[in-house]
């Protein structure tokens, strides 16, 4: 039985290109900076970002925890939504490492956050409030369903950010994506934020890694902060390749992990009981409400006994997400199981 694994985009495997790059790496030691395949790496990312510079990471998690040590110093604050995944799924890295208290305000659908909400929560100069240096974006948005930021609603909220000075990271685990979306360059969507981390270790199918970018001066920090986590590599050129050949081959393809997205998104939208408005399914990410009599944990249960991977968000939501590993007809059979599992269970 074929295994329809939507749980995540993460689980995708590096493709036969990938694996022959990776096999054929020139490497050096890139503690000190002479792996050639990572240097590659870092000058195409900083270039695809329109940055500086770029530091390659073992994660996601790791990208977000080095730039929020590089922008802040203990006992900041930062601004960041409600359903930002440094706030829900990086194990409070930021607070237990960096002494960062990290200020909440409520994310919208769309992954937005109100600038007057931001202007309200950055605290006044007092001597009883912690400082507020930093505001956190999330392109795409996980937690809110894969939404798209775009460039005019970044800029807007980066230009209020700087004018009370802030600092701006961007949480870009998905900006390819984002800029898929909305047809723009990456970097169109970077372009006001101080800093971007983004992921090779998602849609765009490398085994590992995510890229830092921002300025030559932060990225000379944020090494020196990696290096303190444990995270200079060695020959790392070995990972470095294949996500040299992720950013050189796989970028455009995301739009066809939208489109099963949004085949799955109006196939939910007509089985009974389900909840969804298909048309927020913008990226790669699908997020539906199940049935009420359905508890979700026993619906992804019985899924997976049918071999249909899914995740449960909370007692209602269930959190799909496509991929290169996932075909339109996988899409299809994965929409029968569901359908049949709530008239099993309904
Ligand atoms: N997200 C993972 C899980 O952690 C939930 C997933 O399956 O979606 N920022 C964003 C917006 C992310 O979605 C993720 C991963 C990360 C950062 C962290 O990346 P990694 O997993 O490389 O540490």
């Amino acid at each position: 039985m074929k295994i329809i694994d939507l749980r995540s985009d993460t689980i995708t495997l590096p493709t036969e290109a990938m694996r022959q790059a990776m096999y054929e790496a020139e490497l050096g030691d890139d503690v000190y900076q002479e792996d050639p395949t990572v240097n590659r790496l870092e000058a195409l990312a900083a270039q695809m970002l329109a940055k500086e510079s770029a530091l390659f990471t073992a994660s996601g998690t790791m990208s977000n925890l080095i730039a929020v040590l590089t922008h802040t110093h203990p006992g900041h604050e930062l601004i960041l939504g409600s359903e930002a995944h440094i706030f829900w799924y990086e194990v409070g890295g930021v607070s237990t490492f960096g002494g960062v208290v990290m200020h909440t305000v409520p994310n919208d659908q769309d992954g937005r956050i109100d600038p007057d909400a931001v202007a309200q929560a950055i605290r006044p100069k007092n001597i009883h409030h912690p400082q507020t240096t930093l505001l956190c974006l999330e392109n795409t948005h996980n937690r809110c369903g894969g939404a798209a930021l775009t460039p005019e609603y970044t800029s807007t909220i980066c230009q209020l950010a700087h004018q009370h000075g802030l600092r701006v990271h961007l949480d870009g685990a998905r900006i390819f994506n984002a800029a898929i979306a909305h047809n723009a360059p990456a970097s169109e969507l970077a372009k006001d934020a101080d800093s971007i981390c983004f992921c090779l270790s998602k849609g765009l199918s490398a085994p590992v890694g995510s890229l830092l970018c921002s300025t030559r001066e932060f990225v000379d920090k944020a090494r020196k902060w990696r290096k303190m986590m444990g995270g200079g590599m060695r020959q790392a050129g070995v990972i470095a390749a294949a996500g040299i050949v992720a950013l050189k081959t796989m970028v455009n393809r995301l739009a066809e992990d939208h489109a099963t997205a949004r085949q799955l998104a109006h196939g939910l939208a007509v089985i009974p009981g389900i909840t969804i408005n298909p048309e927020k399914a913008q990226t790669n990410i699908v997020m539906f409400e199940a049935p009420a009599s359905i508890p979700t944990p026993e619906f992804t249960q019985q899924l997976d006994e049918r071999g249909v991977r899914l995740i449960h968000r909370s007692e209602r939501w269930m959190r799909a997400v496509t991929h290169r590993m996932v075909s339109t007809a996988d899409i299809d059979k994965a929409l029968n199981h569901i359908e049949l599992v709530i008239k099993d269970l309904g």
